[in-house]
């Protein structure tokens, strides 16, 4: 295999997942590489892939020559090799699923940090602090009424990859039992959303892994908004 995609735990890597998504969702090859994010061994993985890549981060796609080293950046490469664009082909509706893409890259909401990925896979999860149920309110309105604006069934009409970039979030929502409800569209766009088989196969694999616990989940901050 020429092809080569680096990710962390599965159940600690919430960037990685979004690249992973990306390719998989455009039935495109590669092998998979795991780094171990978990401490002790987190240092040494990581500064492994510092070798041959600059951020020393996971997610990277090694594609014969090119190193590919951002989730981003996998994602519009898979957008571009595959079967089909995963961003829409008119200019304004494809600006619109960029900026909801640079927005979850650029660190969407204090909520990642608060609910981090980790937690998700927790056996018992805290319940969200007021202010938390209202940043996801406020996440699932942006949700419904790009449902609304678009027809759906996805954010942009078609999948995109402005779906699978939430991915991570929906999880971290729904492992949280953030009331749905009042947005009918994004309810069920979340339940379409993880359902697809690639989204669900992942979320297997890391349900099955012993928990990485964190100690800030009962005192969140505000870091690794991913
Ligand atoms: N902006 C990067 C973020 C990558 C990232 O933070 N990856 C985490 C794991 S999901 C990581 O490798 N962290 C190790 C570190 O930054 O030291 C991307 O989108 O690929």
């Amino acid at each position: 295999m020429n092809r080569i995609l680096y990710i962390g735990t599965k159940n600690a890597s919430s960037w990685a997942l979004r690249a992973w998504l990306a390719l998989r969702e455009q039935g495109i090859e590669f092998e998979e590489r795991l780094i171990d994010l978990r401490p002790p061994q987190r240092a040494l993985d990581l500064a492994k892939v510092g070798d041959f890549s600059p951020p020393a981060a996971v997610p990277v796609l090694v594609d014969g020559g090119t190193v590919i080293f951002d989730s981003l950046a996998i994602m519009e490469y898979a957008s571009d090799i595959g079967e089909r664009p995963l961003l829409p082909a008119d200019p304004r509706k494809r600006a619109r699923a960029r900026s909801l893409l640079a927005w979850m890259h650029s660190g969407l909401s204090g909520l990642c940090g608060r609910l981090s990925f980790e937690s998700s896979f927790y056996p018992e999860r805290r319940a969200m602090k007021p202010a938390e149920a209202q940043e996801a309110g406020r996440l699932l309105k942006v949700w419904n009424d790009e449902l609304a604006a678009s027809g759906g069934p996805y954010l942009a009409g078609d999948l995109s990859l402005a779906d699978l970039a939430f991915v991570p979030v929906v999880r971290r929502l729904q492992a949280h039992e953030a009331d749905a409800s009042p947005w009918p569209l994004a309810e069920t766009w979340m339940r379409r959303l993880m359902a697809r088989p690639a989204v669900a196969e992942w979320m297997a694999e890391a349900e099955r892994l012993p928990p990485v616990w964190l100690e800030d989940y009962a005192a969140p901050d505000l870091r690794s908004p991913g």
